[in-house]
This record gives structure tokens, C-alpha cells and sequence, in this order.
């Protein structure tokens, strides 16, 4: 038997309804996860986990503001309101997740230069958070992927996955997307599968 390990992504306050970057209905998530995780063999769970000066913050870009793109060393970087400051309150996991069943934690985004929407590498690809080999060191070849958001965080870690050679699952029942522009995460979900990613619908 092959083994799968359960990715959580970003399932933290900011990113749920009343926190500084919400996603419309993203509290609907954790249930999915609590009841998930007990199915796998290894559960990990990414957090964006950004410093203060973070530049993908608008707040540090004195003439944008959030929603806008600019230039970050050489890539193309959407500003954000200021979210999951790391030991905040906001970049904690949501209250009601089980955290318990949780085997490993991704901390990502903490370089203030690069964002980090993957769970595996920063936007650049410049440096690993060390999920890859982690995951193998575990023996895992399948990856099953859900979380916030899918139009960012979810998307590109688990384009990632397969890049690295996991065989790739979204759980679409899992995520829900920011949704800057209307259709952002159903244009994700379609490029996910178009790539190769495979939909798990699970009995919610
Ligand atoms: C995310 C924007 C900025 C995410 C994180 O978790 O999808 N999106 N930081
Ligand atoms: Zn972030």
C-alpha cells in the first residue's frame, strides 16, 4: 500500500471570516479537516507565518494598496492587507481545528523579501521549506490537498506536489478561494486539473 499524507493548507484566523485577509465561508474548511485526519497516514499542516515588514504587505508599499501588483525581487507580487503576522493571533489555527491530529507544521513566508504561497518552495523557487522530503522520509507518494485558498496558497502547493513527483488530489469540498476577480477560484481549480491534480470528493 502506498502511503498518503493529508495537506492543510493555511487553515489559520486571517484567512477565516473576520480576519484581516478573509475568504468567503472559510470557517466551512475545518470541519472538512477534523474529519479527514484520522484517514492518514501523515497529517501536515502549512501556516503562513510572515515577519512584520513583510513586502508582500501593501502597508510597506507607501504608494499602493492592497489588491495591487507590483515588482518583488524580480517577480510579480499581488499586496495584501497585513495577515498572519508571525505569533499573532491571526496566523494561529483556526480555534476549532483539531490541531492534535496534526503531525507536522509547514511555516512559510517568514522571508520579508519573497512570498511564499506553496508549501514546498517560496515564489521564487529559490529555497525549500523541506515538505518534500519530509513527506518521503515518511514514505508518502500520494498527496491529498485542501485548504485556504485555493486561488493562491492551495493552488500552487499543490502544483508543487506534483512537480515533485506526488501523485496530487484537491479535495474541492476543502477550499474556498479569495476570489480578487469573480471566477479566481474556479479558474484555479480548473488549472490544478488541467496540470494533472485529480478531484477527491469526500463525504462531507
Ligand atoms: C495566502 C495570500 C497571501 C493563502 C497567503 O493562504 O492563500 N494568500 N498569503
Ligand atoms: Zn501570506
Amino acid at each position: 500500500m502506498t502511503k498518503t499524507a493529508l495537506i492543510l493548507v493555511d487553515l489559520q484566523n486571517d484567512f477565516m471570516p473576520g480576519g484581516a485577509l478573509a475568504v468567503a465561508d472559510g470557517d466551512a474548511t475545518v470541519r472538512v479537516a477534523n474529519a479527514l485526519m484520522p484517514d492518514y497516514d501523515l497529517v501536515i499542516a502549512t501556516q503562513d507565518w510572515h515577519p512584520a515588514d513583510h513586502m508582500s504587505f501593501a502597508a510597506n508599499h507607501p504608494a499602493n494598496g492592497p489588491g495591487e501588483l507590483v515588482q518583488l525581487d524580480g517577480l510579480d507580487q499581488v499586496l495584501w492587507p497585513v495577515h498572519c503576522v508571525q505569533g499573532t493571533a491571526g496566523a494561529s489555527f483556526h480555534s476549532a481545528l483539531n490541531v492534535a491530529g496534526i503531525h507536522e507544521v509547514i511555516r512559510k513566508g517568514s522571508d520579508r523579501r519573497v512570498d511564499s504561497y506553496s508549501g514546498f518552495f517560496d515564489n521564487g523557487k529559490r529555497k525549500s521549506t523541506g515538505l518534500s522530503d519530509l513527506a518521503r522520509s515518511h514514505g508518502i507518494e500520494t498527496v491529498h490537498v485542501m485548504g485556504l485558498a485555493t486561488d493562491y496558497c492551495v493552488k500552487f502547493t499543490a502544483l508543487d506536489a506534483l512537480h515533485e513527483g506526488f501523485d496530487v488530489r484537491l479535495i474541492v469540498a476543502g477550499c474556498r478561494g479569495v476570489n480578487l476577480a469573480p471566477g479566481d477560484a474556479q479558474r484555479a481549480v480548473d488549472d490544478m486539473l488541467e496540470a494533472g491534480v485529480k478531484e477527491l470528493h469526500v463525504n462531507e
